[in-house]
């Protein structure tokens, strides 16, 4: 199965400030901790910090399903929702942290809705959750 994992604004800067809040996993070490972890899955990822190429890499995307932590845009971008909601290709939604437990600003995900379910407060092991959920569906 093809899985596209989309990053966006500032998660490249993943474990190398705020560990905190994002841990210590920097988006390499997650990348290839994605990779070593499925075998059988063939990934592709993106990271942005521009909304213009995380809605071109969606809309592009020929995969099986979408990883998605949109990361600031999720609070704000109704482009990148339309994105979305313009594909067929499910999306699960990843948040590292409890963003329902942050400020209040971070509480509403503009995108959720049209994503097939969402992971918040997990840490990195969302991504790997969200994985397993694409598998699960794959095997029927
Ligand atoms: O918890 C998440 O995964 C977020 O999507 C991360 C976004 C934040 O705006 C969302 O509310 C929740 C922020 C990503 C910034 O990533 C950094 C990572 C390390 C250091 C600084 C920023």
């Amino acid at each position: 199965m093809r899985l596209l994992v989309v990053n966006g604004p500032n998660l490249n800067l993943l474990g190398k400030r705020e560990p905190e809040i994002y841990g210590s996993t920097t988006l390499d070490d997650l990348q290839l901790s994605l990779v070593s972890s499925f075998e059988n899955v063939s990934f592709s990822f993106v990271q942005s910090n521009h909304e213009g190429e995380l809605i071109d890499a969606i809309q592009k995307a020929k995969v099986d399903g979408i990883v998605l932590n949109g990361a600031g845009f999720t609070h704000t971008s109704v482009a990148l929702r339309d994105a979305i909601a313009s594909i067929t290709t499910p999306v699960v939604e990843v948040h590292i942290s409890n963003i329902a437990a942050r400020e209040s600003f971070r509480h509403e995900s503009i995108t959720a809705a049209e994503c097939v379910g969402s992971i918040a407060g997990l840490g990195v092991k969302g991504y790997h959750l969200a994985v397993e959920y694409f598998l699960s569906q794959h095997a029927g």
